[in-house]
């Protein structure tokens, strides 16, 4: 009867025993199912039992062994599902440092064409926008350009459709005040930054697509000494106070007089270097004011309003100002070069 109540503790010790991970699995594997179990000694104690009893006792025991295999396989499998999970889930360490976000930066010529806009905001100057696809018009006939001039040829312009209006990459930003002119009345106080397209072989010098800033102002009364104080203005802002400017006459179909705007070369002060070949000035743009026939085409009374307009282009500003030798440098995306603008 003791070898009877013996296998009934040991069955309410297999019952209760509590398997939670791989180390209790192992714990109750030892102790209830190895060959050096406490079930394999009460298998081993059939010997002892009397004759008539051994039946009993043996199949009482094979039925405690089946338990506690049983129990020993269902927790094995929950176990080994339990690690398989905890290998694929991504062990997270709350306390690393977070991992920096890759942030960009902004391109030099954004930077350029913010900081001019800023510029002549702070002059009473908005910003305007057009289409870069455009006609003859607005590209050439209301800027005064007579019909066979050189720009308007192949070579030099992109045509996208031939016909009466031919259809165009617009050559100039111009064509956005004509727009404006055409819609709005003066007083009229705008820049318009933007790309332009010409058709010019890609080197250190030239691309075939650039961009452009101009801009207009056209009331009563304006003269070309406003021209000048505004452009000194701008040459002071963007490229230090000591900045010294001039002008040199020049010709365009759409202004009248015109002049070409040089400013002190940054490098030398004046002096002469390898920038400025030696004249100690550099050209930013052109400027001029506004032809009467350029008035007229956009319907606006040339002998009430006089204007005055610049062009600059944007690529050449951001070179002069960091030291940009190469124009190609802007369109190559090389991040050695970008992120140079990193701090800006
Ligand atoms: C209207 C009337 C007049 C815009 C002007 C220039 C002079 C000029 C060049 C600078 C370098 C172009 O990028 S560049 O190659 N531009 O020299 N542009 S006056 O005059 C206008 C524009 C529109 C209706």
């Amino acid at each position: 009867m003791e070898h009877f109540s013996r296998i009934e503790t040991i069955k309410t010790e297999v019952q209760n025993f509590v398997i939670q991970d791989k180390e209790s699995l192992e714990a109750f594997r030892l102790a209830y199912v190895s060959g050096k179990s406490k079930i394999a000694d009460l298998l081993a104690e059939i010997k002892n039992i009397p004759q008539e009893n051994r039946k009993n006792y043996g199949a009482a025991v094979n039925a405690l062994k089946e338990l506690a295999q049983q129990k020993f396989k269902e927790h094995q499998q929950k176990i080994e599902e339990m690690l398989a999970q905890q290998v694929q889930a991504p062990q997270i360490d709350l306390t690393l440092p977070a991992v920096p976000n890759a942030l960009g930066s902004m391109h030099p010529l954004s930077i350029t064409k913010n900081r001019i806009i800023e510029i002549f905001e702070r002059l009473g100057f908005n910003v305007s926008e057009s289409y870069e696809i455009e006609d003859d018009f607005h590209n050439f006939t209301a800027l005064n350009f007579p019909p066979n001039h050189p720009a308007r040829e192949m070579q030099d312009t992109f045509f996208i459709e031939k016909g009466e209006n031919d259809i165009l990459l617009r050559t100039h930003t111009s064509t956005v005040q004509v727009r404006l002119m055409e819609t709005q009345k003066p007083p009229i106080r705008s820049i318009m930054p933007g790309r332009v397209f010409r058709n010019e072989a890609i080197s250190a010098r030239a691309h075939c697509i650039f961009h452009q800033v101009e801009g207009l102002f056209i009331d009563e009364n304006v003269s070309f000494a406003d021209l000048k104080q505004t452009l000194y203005h701008f040459a002071k802002e963007m490229f230090g106070k000591d900045t010294q400017i001039r002008f040199r006459p020049s010709f365009f179909p759409f202004t009248e007089p015109s002049a070409e705007i040089d400013i002190s070369c940054l490098i030398c002060k004046g002096k002469g270097c390898n920038v400025c070949k030696h004249t100690g000035w550099v050209e930013i743009g052109g400027a001029g004011m506004v032809d009467p026939n350029v008035l007229e085409s956009c319907k606006i009374d040339s002998q009430k309003y006089t204007g005055f307009a610049f062009g600059m282009g944007i690529e050449r500003i951001a070179m002069l100002k960091y030291g940009i030798k190469d124009l190609r440098l802007f369109t190559e995306n090389d991040l050695r070069f970008l992120q140079q603008f990193r701090h800006l």
